[in-house]
């Protein structure tokens, strides 16, 4: 995994990142708040049951969970956290009274990241919650930055891999369908020979951009595919709409008009394959993690530089 360059790596506390704080006795969570503020943005919760049903709403950067609580406990719900892939990475810090090796050793078992002691000093909360915050942001630098492509800022290929893998499932799921589009720069490699790598790298953004400003739904993922490949992921889209996309697509390159003088047309353009499948019709395509979807929006990529590139392939 690309670490990020360490001028990108969070310094200061991030005023944005929250922190939940979960005690049954109303005054306990009062006492943590007082020494908390400023760091973060507080949630609260008086019960184990509520502290998960808010960090699942609200997918907290900390939770500070008292042990001991009528219900669910707060180991109980630092486990139920570290088992659901969405929250697992959500530090959790045990508040207790007890001193036992074998309560420390327990809560670690657990997942839980640190511990304070009951009574809580401010100093020793503060101390201990910033850590773990800074921690928690370093930690999900890392996590974004080894998903997203550092010349584009597009998600990267493992990403894709990822989505295109998740979307299959959900569409097989619900019986959706679900498209993709591979795109590919006409005539690259003379572009890099007649302006320099340089130049072909900025070129290469500026078509990451208009790929992601061409893309309407939330849903969309747009990413590097590898070199001057792109792919866009389209969610609960079928052929029609897929062919409409990445007509799109086309058009929003030719609209950037960047000259590429090696180029037979005078201006960079990009070939354009699609696929859609939905799981009844064409449950082969969907087969295990997109693969065959990729081969199908390969062929009418293939396709459409044969006939004459800067154009859809049928
Ligand atoms: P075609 O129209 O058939 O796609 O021709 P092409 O020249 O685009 O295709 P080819 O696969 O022969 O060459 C792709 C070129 O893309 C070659 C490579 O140097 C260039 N390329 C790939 N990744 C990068 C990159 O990150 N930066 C730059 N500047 N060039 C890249
Ligand atoms: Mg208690
Ligand atoms: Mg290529
Ligand atoms: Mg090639
Ligand atoms: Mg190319």
């Amino acid at each position: 995994m690309k670490l990020p360059a360490p001028e990108t790596w969070p310094t200061e506390l991030d005023a944005r990142q929250s922190l939940l704080l979960v005690d049954d006795d109303a005054a306990s969570v009062q006492v943590l708040a007082r020494m908390l503020h400023g760091l973060g943005e507080l949630r609260f919760a008086l019960s184990g049951e509520d502290a998960l049903r808010l960090a699942h709403e609200s997918a907290p950067d900390l939770v500070l969970i008292d042990a001991e609580m009528p219900g669910l406990s707060g180991l109980e719900v630092c486990a139920a956290l570290h088992a659901d892939p969405l929250l697992a990475d959500v530090p959790v810090i045990i508040v207790t009274g007890h001193t036992e090796v074998a309560a420390e050793v327990a809560g670690f078992a657990a997942g839980a990241a640190d511990f304070i002691r009951k009574p809580p000093v401010a100093e020793v909360v503060v101390a201990r919650v910033r850590t773990q915050l800074r921690l928690k942001a370093l930690g999900d630098a890392l996590r974004a930055s080894a998903l997203t492509d550092g010349l584009t800022g597009l998600s990267n290929r493992r990403r894709f891999d990822q989505d295109l893998h998740t979307e299959c499932e959900r569409a097989r799921r619900g019986g959706d369908s679900l498209a993709l589009l591979l795109v590919d720069v006409d005539h690259f490699k003379r572009y890099n020979d007649h302006y320099g790598h340089v130049s072909g790298d900025a070129c290469l953004r500026e078509v990451g951009t208009a790929i992601r400003a061409a893309i309407r739904r939330p849903g969309d993922l747009a990413a590097r595919y590898g070199g001057e490949e792109f792919a866009v992921l389209l969610p609960q889209t079928d052929a029609a709409g897929a062919r409409g996309m990445a007509q799109r697509v086309v058009d929003a390159i030719g609209a950037l008009a960047l000259p590429h003088a090696a180029a037979p047309s005078g201006a960079i353009s990009v070939s354009v394959g699609w696929a859609a499948a939905r799981p009844d019709q064409d449950p082969s395509l969907m087969a295990s993690r997109g693969e065959s979807l990729v081969e199908a929006a390969d062929r009418r990529l293939y396709a459409a530089k044969a006939a004459g590139r800067g154009r859809v392939g049928e």
